[in-house]
């Protein structure tokens, strides 16, 4: 059974020139993409794409951040590719990941952690229509 999940490199891969290395171990993985667009998010898409982190304190910073510059959004397919994204991405707090994992390897800040990956199926669902709503 395939499904599917969507992956930012948030504004810091971006500008740290990580897009490649991401997207190759996706590829490397096993995963497929089934859409990939750079774009730079407006606050109201920020807010709508992290609505469950609303009343938390750092919402604030979470959205400067992800409307700071250029992102790349992907749509990635494949057997639990929810799940083997997370694990290719490593624990939110960079720190704590595990090295030779995307954050593990990357990044130090817990709000700059270089990639996003959806959460559960309907995590998926929700933010895949926020990116790409012509996907069928
Ligand atoms: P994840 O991105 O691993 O799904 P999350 O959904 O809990 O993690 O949080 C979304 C993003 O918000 C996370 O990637 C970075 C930021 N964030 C989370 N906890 C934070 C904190 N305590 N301080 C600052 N930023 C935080
Ligand atoms: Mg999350």
């Amino acid at each position: 059974m395939s499904e599917r999940t969507l992956v930012l490199v948030k504004p810091d891969g971006v500008r740290r020139g990580v897009v490649g290395e991401v997207i190759s171990r996706i590829e490397r993985k096993g995963l497929s993409l089934v859409a990939l667009e750079l774009r730079t998010l407006s606050r109201e898409t920020a807010e709508d794409h992290y609505a469950e982190h609303r009343e938390r304190p750092f919402f604030g910073e979470l959205v400067d951040f992800i409307t700071g510059g250029p992102l790349v959004a992907l749509v990635v397919e494949g057997p639990r590719a929810i799940e083997a994204f997370r694990a290719l991405a490593g624990a939110t707090d960079p720190v704590k990941a595990t090295p030779g994992t995307i954050r593990g390897d990357h990044a130090l800040e817990i709000g700059e952690n270089i990639v996003h990956g959806s959460d559960s199926p309907e995590s998926a669902a929700r933010e895949i229509k926020i990116f790409f709503p012509d996907l069928g």
